[in-house]
């Protein structure tokens, strides 16, 4: 009899597909009726695969054993019902720090230059008749990271490689690590050019990027987003970005992802992307391939290769 595990939504096809071959998956967003799927078949689930994981549905689960997530942020699956039952939770961290930080790289560029406009204004044959103006560039600034992480070291090290200042910002300062530490958001945002935020999201952090601390970044500074939407008080970003309180964003998350506050649609001071900090065949491979390996270990009774703490 093979395993029986539960995707909560769609994976990454190789993923998938890792998974198909091993054991039996029942896929919960595809269920037209998903209480009266789970009161049937809940007790036959061992496994989640995805993300997206309430106590409700642990609750109706009582045979699970493990959740592997396909991620590093674990903000949507409730860890504390899990830790209740003694679920183990397995995320992917490590294997997207590289993706998720060239892309942190990229974004601040194109916002600085105005890439994704010059693209249009070249498509919308402006070229001939307007000149697109000037902008400003990253070397020489000071960037302030919130959240000096793994992935936050990554983009600190690439950022260094533009010929910026790093200063960083979190709970603690770092032993053995270069950057000048603030212990107040606010204080850093003030004196920092570029604020990065790379923090976790969840009750801990949500609404951590205030309104005072997008005014202290101000009409000259400029904020990129590749952590989570709740970080930020987005009505005040929003706000601050049309009347110029604030220099510019580069937005790769939101607080109510597919959506996006329309008002951002007409400012051209922000470059926005549909989250996708990991987003490359490579790195979603990686993915994939250590959140089977994750389930793989756990039925073989192995050390989990990469357990949420
Ligand atoms: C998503 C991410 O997991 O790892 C994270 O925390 O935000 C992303 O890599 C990815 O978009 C898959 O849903």
């Amino acid at each position: 009899m093979t395993i029986e595990i539960l995707q909560t939504a769609p994976l990454h096809a190789p993923c998938q597909e890792a998974l198909a071959a091993r054991y039996t998956v029942h896929k919960l967003y595809e269920q037209a009726d998903k209480a009266a799927w789970l009161a049937e078949n809940g007790a036959r689930i061992r496994a989640i695969a995805g993300s997206g994981v309430s106590a409700d549905l642990i609750a109706q689960l009582p045979n699970l054993e493990i959740i592997a997530s396909f991620g590093v942020g674990y903000d949507n699956i409730d860890i504390a019902a899990a830790k209740a039952r003694n679920i183990r939770v397995t995320n992917t961290p490590d294997v997207l720090s590289d993706a998720v930080a060239e892309y942190t790289i990229g974004m601040m560029i194109g916002l600085a230059r105005r890439i994704p406009q010059a693209d249009q204004f070249v498509r919308q044959g402006q070229w001939p008749n307007h000149r697109l103006g000037l902008f400003s560039e990253l070397t020489g600034k000071t960037v302030g990271i919130l959240g000096l992480g793994r992935i936050g070291k990554e983009i600190a090290s690439r950022a260094q490689a533009m010929k910026m200042r790093v200063v960083y910002h979190g709970r603690h300062r770092q032993p053995n690590v270069p950057y000048v530490y603030y212990d107040n958001l606010e204080a850093m945002a003030r004196d920092s050019d570029w604020l990065v935020l790379i923090a976790p999201g969840g009750k801990g952090t949500e609404g951590i990027v205030s309104r005072k601390v997008l005014e202290a970044l101000g009409p000259e500074g400029y904020l990129l987003n590749i952590a989570r939407g709740t970080l930020v008080d987005e009505p005040a970003m929003v706000e601050l970005l049309g009347n110029g309180g604030l220099g510019g964003a580069a937005l790769d998350v939101f607080v109510d992802e597919p959506n996006v506050p329309e008002a951002l649609f007409g400012l051209d001071n922000v470059v926005l992307s549909p989250h996708q900090g990991s987003a490359t065949s490579q790195t979603r491979d990686a993915m994939g391939a250590l959140l089977a390996a994750n389930l793989e270990n756990h039925f073989a009774g192995e050390p989990l290769i990469s357990a949420v703490a």
